[in-house]
């Protein structure tokens, strides 16, 4: 039985900390900047993945805060990774980010949700041009992701891309028990 998971929210925008609370309270929760880190553990209350409890590291995303990104990078069962489907002058940089944390020795093969998220509002980008923009195919073949379009305020998609993440993470997991038999 698998009870316990961890997960880091990573940070390309903004949305991280309301991803969080939602999940965690299942309702809106007015966020301020996030200095360090928050966690959380939060038993999933809806999805396949109904009752898995899973602890979460959101960590800061703004710039003087990324180098901490690593030291959350142990023992992580998977990488959720935030990105503001409407701030596409950001998506660049986010992509930078995104290849460099999933690089880690740490997390290698680590299962990878991003999360396009404000999909509310006007001109969000799709799932294919964020996939295209991320250049998520450019990643190295062990890391498999999903792209789950969402908005965190109302928490549309939310439970839908967490259930994808657990079943990556059940998969690798499996993957790994049959290593071991042979
Ligand atoms: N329109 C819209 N706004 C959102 C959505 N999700 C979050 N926001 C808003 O975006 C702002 C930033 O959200 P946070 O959750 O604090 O962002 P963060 O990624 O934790 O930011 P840092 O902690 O500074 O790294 C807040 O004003 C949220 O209400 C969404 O789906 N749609
Ligand atoms: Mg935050």
């Amino acid at each position: 039985m698998v009870s316990y998971l961890q997960f880091q929210i990573w940070k390309s925008s903004k949305g991280k900390t309301t991803v969080l609370y939602r999940l965690k309270f299942n309702e809106f929760v007015n966020t301020v900047p996030t200095i360090g880190f928050n966690t959380e553990r939060i038993r999933l209350s809806n999805g396949t993945a109904k009752g898995i409890s899973c602890h979460f590291w959101d960590v800061g995303g703004q710039e003087k805060l990324r180098p901490l990104w690593k030291s959350y990078s142990r023992c992580t069962d998977g990488i959720i990774y935030v990105v503001d489907s409407v701030d596409v002058e950001r998506l660049e940089e986010a992509k930078t980010e995104l290849h460099k944390v999933t690089k880690f020795a740490e997390n290698q093969g680590t299962p990878l949700l991003v999360i396009a998220n404000k999909q509310d509002l006007p001109k969000s980008l799709s799932v294919a041009d964020i996939e295209k923009q991320l250049a998520l195919q450019e990643l190295s073949p062990s890391t498999t992701y999903h792209v789950q379009p969402a908005c965190a305020i109302i928490g549309e998609g939310l439970h839908e891309g967490m259930d994808k993440l657990y079943e990556m993470i059940l998969k690798r997991r499996k993957s790994f028990k049959q290593k071991k038999k042979r």
